[in-house]
């Protein structure tokens, strides 16, 4: 007995210890991670406030939005006037572009270690431009669609309409690895412009006024941002102007969206 009670406070030592080690992270990977709903639940729906609203081009088929050094860019499809544009934010007045030639149509674009990456459509086919003078320097291929494109920094990802997002290598534009977009058990299809916001990838999906926030590891949609109402469909008269085009601002901690051919670009915040 009085072994027993001598040996206690070591058990009691023993198992706090072991328990500490065990805490966060079961790959030893002490850093607190973001809790994930479990795979089936349905994912949250947040709402959103207008902070600002800003003048957009209704001539500009959106289908890249990036905020840099407090200047929009911004991809413009339709073959004939597909383009890459850097735009004033407040005013909407294009202060630079260039001209994308019959018959590429531009998609997404990312900007990454001073180079803006540019998709086509159908052509699988990507142009490479210097962020600073739009000088086109090179070019990629990928097999598929073109739609969506954001960096994390690392790699250029892409969406290609499916549910499926590719992370290219920027050094030789292999596919390093892709995921799978679910909402629950649901594929989330037809995904389309893309930004790295937080550590999450949000995405535009075609034809839906909200905004996928999916886990960069897993594909699982986090959340969605619930925009309707955010531009009134009686000023839009084009089916195909819908909400696409999201640009983070990550040194101010500043959201804004667009959709194709809107006359109107908000800065939004997310209401949880
Ligand atoms: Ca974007």
């Amino acid at each position: 007995m009085l072994l027993i009670l001598k040996l206690r406070p070591i058990l009691v030592l023993a198992l706090a210890l072991s328990s500490f080690q065990c805490q966060p992270g079961a790959n030893g990977d002490a850093t607190p991670k973001k809790p994930e709903p479990p795979p089936n639940a349905p994912a949250a729906v947040y709402r959103y406030q207008i902070v600002n609203m800003w003048p957009h081009d209704s001539n500009a088929f959106t289908q890249g939005l990036i905020l840099s050094d407090g200047k929009l860019l911004e991809s413009t499809g339709q073959e004939g006037f597909s383009s890459l544009r850097r735009v004033e934010l407040e005013t909407g007045k294009v202060l630079k572009k260039v001209d994308v030639p019959k018959p590429y149509f531009a998609e997404g674009i990312a900007l990454l270690n001073g180079k803006i990456y540019q998709l086509t459509w159908q052509h699988q086919l990507g142009f490479i431009y210097d962020a600073q003078t739009f000088e086109r320097v090179g070019q990629f291929k990928y097999t598929g669609e073109g739609w969506g494109l954001a960096t994390d920094g690392t790699s250029l990802i892409l969406s290609d309409g499916s549910n499926r997002l590719r992370f290219l290598d920027p050094s030789d534009f292999h596919v390093a690895r892709t995921i799978t977009v679910l909402d629950g058990q649901t594929p989330v299809n037809e995904l389309n412009e893309l930004e790295f916001v937080q550590g999450e990838i949000y995405a535009n999906v075609w034809h839906d006024n909200r905004i996928a926030t999916i886990n960069p590891q897993s594909g699982h949609v986090t959340a969605w941002i619930d925009l309707n109402g955010l531009m009134p469909e009686g000023e839009l008269q084009d089916p195909e102007a819908v909400l696409n085009g999201i640009a983070y601002d990550q040194a101010n901690d500043k959201l804004y969206v667009t959709g194709k051919l809107w006359p109107r670009l908000f800065e939004i915040k997310v209401k949880k």
